[in-house]
């Protein structure tokens, strides 16, 4: 075995973590697939989230065999060996030499062996770990091999499982290289945004505005985008998930704008909601100003011991307290929340978990005792997003004429710490003031300098 880069041993201690829970089980982890886009196009590959953790290869036709069965080797990477021909087209492979100097595994076998191999890798496995409908390549071989038609068989494998029970309980806390890269990440999206956000004027339409927005994201070195990025002028920001369209950022409209970038597999996520003009109109900044408020008592709640459900609440008694200073809602704020009268204008949730999926796996079992995620005690290494918002429906008669049409979220990223969390993407200031000044023209502030 020779020496190997920190990361590579990370992979390594998390596959062998898995081995230690596989007593006379076997687990089996593909790779992504390519998903046609269109004729001989494809989609951009996108690695399995679980096989990047459990190997960092960003190679498609993998799979990683796993067992704790001590008849025969314990960990198996098949592969795709390398082929002069197709790296021509496609660009080099690892292959099977190098993939074994990388890889701390018993094995590495040609990917073409798959299906011949796994029946007497499985023998002595009655429980197979896998999660069916992820991968319509691997999903009929795991099919077959369960196939047996004379009946079950003690000694092979009779019952499937889903491994992401295992994987999800793994990437719940995340462990140091993780949380460099997710900082990392969230470091890049926020850089990127203060960058983009003084062009954001020039922007002929909300597309070109995402894309100014991706080019200082590729900028800042970023390695993709954690979902495709939302720009949402005027009303569109009432739709959650807008799709950035070829119309004009409306003037004297606030606009929306959710992204985040990726850093080695690792996603950020953040939203501020700001006037193309530079200035907020008041109804605008009333509305904003609810927003900003649910923010900070939602922050002041993220820490060791507190929950997703009471982050929650407490942006929901803000958000429900913003409603009635606008003359939205009627009442105590503990009575409409109660009666959850803030669901037509606040729909989502506060907080949603972060790491290699934008909305990352969370467990349903830990220790094998089932748990509620979101009311699980937060502790350090959790990494969550706070995302209040207040979407205000154009055509909505519950709401006062001025404030229809009106979207506003902000959202960051954070990491909970020991001591309490550290906002990620705090780097682009949310208060109204300070994105005003933002977005104040240089030339202005020049001038004054003179002066
Ligand atoms: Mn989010």
């Amino acid at each position: 075995m020779g020496k190997q880069p920190k990361s590579e041993t990370s992979y390594a201690n998390r596959r062998k973590k898995i081995i230690k829970q596989l007593k006379g089980e076997a687990a089996i982890f593909p790779a992504a697939p390519h998903f046609l886009a269109s004729r001989d196009q494809h989609h951009p590959f996108r690695q399995n989230s679980d096989f990047f953790y459990l190997t960092g290869l960003t190679e498609p036709q993998a799979v990683l065999f796993l067992t704790g069965s001590t008849k025969g080797p314990r960990s198996v990477l098949f592969l795709r060996e390398r082929n002069d021909d197709d790296a021509r087209w496609n660009g080099e492979r690892i292959g099977i030499k190098r993939a074994k100097r990388r890889f701390d595994v018993d094995e590495v076998r040609d990917i073409t062996q798959l299906e011949n191999d796994l029946p007497e890798l499985a023998a002595n496995c009655s429980v197979l770990h896998y999660a069916p409908g992820c991968n319509p390549v691997t999903d009929p071989l795991i099919w077959r091999l369960l196939q047996n038609l004379s009946g079950p068989r003690l000694n092979f494998p009779h019952t499937l499982k889903d491994s992401r029970l295992i994987t999800a309980a793994m990437r719940f806390v995340k462990d140091r290289y993780e949380i460099q890269h997710l900082k990392h990440a969230a470091g890049i999206t926020a850089k990127a945004f203060l960058n983009f956000l003084p062009q954001a004027k020039l922007a002929r339409s909300e597309k070109h505005a995402a894309q100014i927005l991706e080019a200082e994201f590729a900028r800042c070195g970023a390695h993709g985008l954690a979902f495709p990025t939302i720009v949402a002028s005027g009303r569109n920001a009432t739709t959650l998930h807008h799709e950035p369209k070829l119309q004009p950022l409306w003037k004297h409209e606030l606009v929306l704008v959710d992204c985040g970038a990726v850093f080695q597999g690792y996603c950020a996520d953040l939203t501020r909601t700001f006037p193309v003009s530079g200035t907020f109109r008041e109804p605008q900044a009333r509305v904003y100003d609810a927003v900003h408020r649910a923010l900070h008592d939602a922050l002041d709640k993220t820490k060791p011991g507190s929950t997703l459900e009471i982050i929650h609440a407490a942006a929901l008694r803000a958000i429900t307290s913003g409603l009635i200073s606008l003359g939205i809602l009627k009442g105590s704020v503990s009575d409409l929340v109660q009666r959850e009268a803030y669901r037509n204008y606040f729909m989502h949730r506060t907080s949603h978990w972060l790491g290699l999926d934008v909305h990352d796996a969370f467990p349903l079992l830990l220790n094998n005792a089932p748990i509620d995620a979101r009311n699980h005690p937060l502790e350090p290494g959790h990494v969550i997003t706070i995302e209040p918002g207040i979407y205000l429906d154009a055509k909505d008669e519950s709401v006062p004429v001025q404030y229809r049409g009106i979207g506003v979220r902000l959202e960051e990223s954070v990491l909970i710490t020991t001591g309490g969390c550290a906002v990620l993407t705090a780097h682009v200031p949310t208060a109204r003031e300070d994105i005003e000044a933002l977005l104040a023209p240089q030339t202005v502030i020049s001038r004054e300098e003179k002066r």
